[in-house]
């Protein structure tokens, strides 16, 4: 473990979001540069500064990585970014440190008689590709043998080259990315409103608008820099009123003028309620809604089955405060939403954020400044998986069924359009984990993720990877608990290690620099990629290789001609042009020199048939709309109002499980701890699992601050220590981020919150429910 890191500020664990910089409305977000070194280590012993951003989450914050003796010694937020002026959150001011730490991967590991041994990169490569062809040749498997998946933390480049490689080099439908468990309803919220992936809005509008609704975003905690940016409007002069729709008292919510705490899986429900009320107040746009949008009877109709006191009833919320909120979101003159998990992974997932983008719809809030709607992203690279199409779409946001971009696709790569598996939407990740179990997926190859602690269900995740009949190929920095069940381990390099770019949740493009080299044999994964294709010497219709690149920068430029034309057009960049012009919002066409602050600002969607990513499925049980129907009511560049019903969640509190259980974050850790828990601030700061618990539930229990408890359903148990306090009566809150990577365990797996989520995902965007499941409590037997 690295050593401890000196404060160059004020205490950034005690504080996490530092000393305020109010600004008002339409004002520049003032400067301020956060900096963490090494102990003893000062500015002036730094040798060199090495450009990057953040990789701890979707924001995106712009950094320079402080290098002294070829080691990393540190970061420092860049002043003159669009995204944070400076500002760095504590991930990133201490989490660099697991870069250094002495449990990195270093050389291939390979399974000989149960154990996994060092070995080294021919053995380890050799090992996969013997299996890759005895598969792909096999009459009882062929090419759909074979899995991937990925993540929402590598770079782009290595995406769109995982994706070429999946797509035209074996020809397997099965690749999808973690992104699935995380953004996958962001992506199909705004496929089904606006016709593609993209975010409309961008942080600027936090800039100028005069009221942010947080839609189940715990912000202060995720975004840590965001929050910052609306931490310092909340302080200004004229400060923007804030709603929160949460059932924890989070920091967010002690902030907002509105806090509607609903009953976990209640939100479309909720949504359905303030869209009643902005239709019944007239509210909305009428001539937007005509000249830009389809669908809007419908959704009136649905809607006025949702009056205040039915959706109070249903949500466990005030009335009046429902009201209160409708009447702020109704009137405001400039509105911005941001939408995460607390949507993304509850009952009704898709139902409920497209919601969100009605409201901005009939409220023509879309495309001027202050008016926005982030489906946000959470993972730093999220966006590019879904860009390059490795989560389960095409690259360059083209539709599956539009046999005419499939044909594009084929002749960019010069592979027959029968290479391309187009039959059906690609495998989701929840699919391909079941196609394992099954035993038709029998390769699969996992790359910057830990499915071992982030999927639901863990024991029967843990049957599935720990199967002899599947090779598990795990590509990682550390011996994770995924690892832990891998028959190759190949050891990657990281952020610092390897340069690429990423885009953040307003579409804004980092070139994130090499800065020092990885330790012993690790490799970058574009360069594990470039192997494999060489390896198993995919060629294209004329013969040359599949893959013709071999660096970051030819990576690039592959993936540029791929998205020209579409709506994430990155012609105009160069590494060059970021080096000079830092974050940049995409599209950014061949020959302008300014990004796009914000989509759509000419009020035309890309819902045209011939140009949108998807045709849409019905966003309640998830049936897909057949392209011969989308045609025939094609919307022509109009955004479609989808409106849906509530439903009950599948798993509701009942005598024997009395509690609603939701998972989530705490402001300290990254996902399975690989790199926060590493760290020793971070790992300090939360170093073992709780459970949040009513103050009014804790009295009926007898529970006290700090007890050992125990939490129970028909899956498993878990032991976390109460936290009593800010969550509504009869919910339940565990941090995921506790596997057993850093305990001894002896198998006892009684700590991470994922032995109690289900194996249940949302019908439209397919993400697995994470926030809506159900529980016992007691206090542990001694
Ligand atoms: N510190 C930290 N920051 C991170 C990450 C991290 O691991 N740690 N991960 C990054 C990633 S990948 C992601 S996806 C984002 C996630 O960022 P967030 O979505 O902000 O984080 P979560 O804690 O998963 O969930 C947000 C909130 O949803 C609430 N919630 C639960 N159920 C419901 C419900 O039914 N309705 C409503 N309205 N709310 C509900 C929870 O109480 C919680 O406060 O964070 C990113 N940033
Ligand atoms: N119960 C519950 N479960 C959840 C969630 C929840 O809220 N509740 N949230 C879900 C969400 S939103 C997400 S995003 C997932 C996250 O789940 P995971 O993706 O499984 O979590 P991480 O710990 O980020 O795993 C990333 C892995 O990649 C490795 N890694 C980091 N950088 C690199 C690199 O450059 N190359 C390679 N090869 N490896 C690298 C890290 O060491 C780590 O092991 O969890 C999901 N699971
Ligand atoms: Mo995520």
């Amino acid at each position: 473990m690295a050593g401890s890191t000196t404060r160059t500020a004020i205490d950034r664990i005690e504080r996490p979001w530092g000393d305020r910089t109010p600004y008002t409305r339409g004002e520049r977000w003032p400067t301020r540069v956060d900096t963490q070194l090494a102990g003893g280590v000062t500015e002036a012993d730094v040798d060199r500064w090495v450009p990057a951003a953040s990789l701890l989450h979707s924001n995106g914050d712009a950094m320079d990585i402080a290098v002294k003796d070829e080691t990393i010694v540190g970061v420092r937020g860049r002043g003159a970014d669009r995204v944070n002026a400076g500002r760095l959150g504590p991930k990133d001011l201490y989490g660099w440190q697991a870069n250094n730490s002495a449990d990195r991967l270093t050389r291939p590991l390979v399974r000989r008689g149960g154990e996994l041994v060092e070995s080294d990169w021919d053995t380890a490569m050799d090992a996969i590709v013997d299996r890759c062809r005895a598969l792909i040749s096999d009459p009882d498997h062929g090419p759909e043998a074979i899995g991937f998946y990925t993540s929402g933390q590598l770079y782009l480049e290595e995406y769109y080259t995982l994706g070429v490689i999946a797509r035209a080099g074996i020809g397997t439908p099965h690749l999808d990315g973690n992104t699935r468990l995380c953004t996958a309803t962001a992506a199909e919220a705004l496929k089904e409103s606006f016709g593609s992936d993209g975010q409309p809005g961008s942080y600027s509008d936090v800039d100028h608008t005069d009221t942010i609704a947080l839609f189940g975003h715990n912000v202060a905690a995720t975004q840590t820099v965001l929050w910052m940016r609306i931490l310092d409007r909340l302080d200004g002069p004229t400060p923007p009123r804030l709603i929160c729709v949460d059932p924890r008292r989070t920091a967010v919510a002690e902030r907002a003028d509105i806090h509607l705490a609903p009953r976990p899986g209640t939100n479309l429900a909720l949504m359905n309620g303030l869209l009643h009320e902005i239709i019944r107040n007239h509210w909305y746009e009428p001539d937007f809604v005509t000249d830009h949008t389809v669908g809007f009877a419908d959704l009136a109709r649905t809607a006025a089955d949702y009056p205040p006191a039915r959706v109070a009833d249903i949500c466990g919320i005030d009335a009046g405060d429902l009201m209160d909120a409708a009447e702020l979101i109704g009137t405001t003159d400039r509105l911005l939403s941001t939408v995460l998990q607390g949507f993304y992974q509850s009952h009704q997932a898709t139902a409920a954020a497209v919601q969100v983008n009605n409201i901005h719809l009939l409220r023509a809030m879309l495309g001027r400044p202050g008016c926005g709607v982030l489906q946000m992203n959470g993972q730093p690279t999220a966006q590019n998986t879904r860009e390059c199409g490795a989560n389960g779409d095409l690259p360059g946001f083209r539709n599956w069924a539009n046999e005419d971009h499939v044909h594009e696709l084929a002749e960019l790569w010069d592979v027959s359009v029968d290479r391309i598996p187009h039959d059906g939407p690609p495998t989701h990740a929840m699919e391909i984990f079941r196609l394992a179990e099954t035993g038709s997926v029998r390769l699969l190859w996992i790359s910057a993720t830990n499915p071992a602690v982030s999927l639901p269900e863990l024991a029967r995740i843990r049957d599935i990877l720990g199967d002899e009949e599947l090779f598990v190929v795990a590509q990682d920095l550390f011996r994770t608990e995924t690892a832990e069940l891998a028959d190759v381990v190949l050891p990657a390099a990281t952020w610092g290690e390897k340069t690429g770019t990423f885009t953040n949740a307003d579409r804004t493009v980092h070139l994130a620099e090499k800065a020092v080299d990885p330790p012993g044999a690790a490799r970058a994964d574009l360069d594990i990629f470039v192997d494999f294709a060489a390896r198993m010497d995919f060629r294209d219709q004329h013969g040359r290789p599949l893959i013709r690149w071999a660096d970051p920068e030819g990576a690039f430029r592959a993936w540029q001609r791929c998205s020209a034309g579409r709506p994430c057009d990155y012609t105009g960049f160069s590494y060059e042009f970021l080096r000079a012009a830092g974050g940049t919002q995409w599209p950014l066409p061949a020959g302008s020199s300014a990004g796009t602050e914000r989509l759509y600002v000419d009020r035309r969607f890309p819902t045209d048939a011939d140009e949108c990513e998807t045709f849409g499925k019905d966003i309640a049980d998830g049936t897909p709309v057949s392209p011969s129907d989308y045609r025939a009511r094609d919307p022509h560049g109009r955004a479609l109002l989808k409106a849906a019903t509530y439903s009950q969640p599948r798993e509701v509190p009942s005598e024997a499980y009395p509690f609603s259980l939701i998972t989530g974050r705490t402001l300290y850790h990254f996902h399975t701890r690989t790199k926060t828990g590493r760290a020793p601030e971070l790992q300090a700061a939360a170093p073992e699992v709780w459970v949040q618990v009513n103050p009014d539930d804790a009295r009926t229990l007898e529970i006290e601050e700090g007890q050992m408890l125990e939490i129970i359903n028909t899956r498993s148990r878990v032991h976390a220590r109460a936290r009593i306090g800010d969550v509504r009566p009869g919910v339940l809150f565990l941090p995921f981020h506790y596997g057993y990577w850093d305990v001894d365990d002896s198998a006892g797996h009684d700590r991470a919150a994922n032995e109690l989520t289900p194996t249940d995902w949302d019908p439209a965007s397919k993400q697995p429910i994470f926030k809506t499941s159900v529980a016992a409590l007691r206090k542990a037997p001694r």
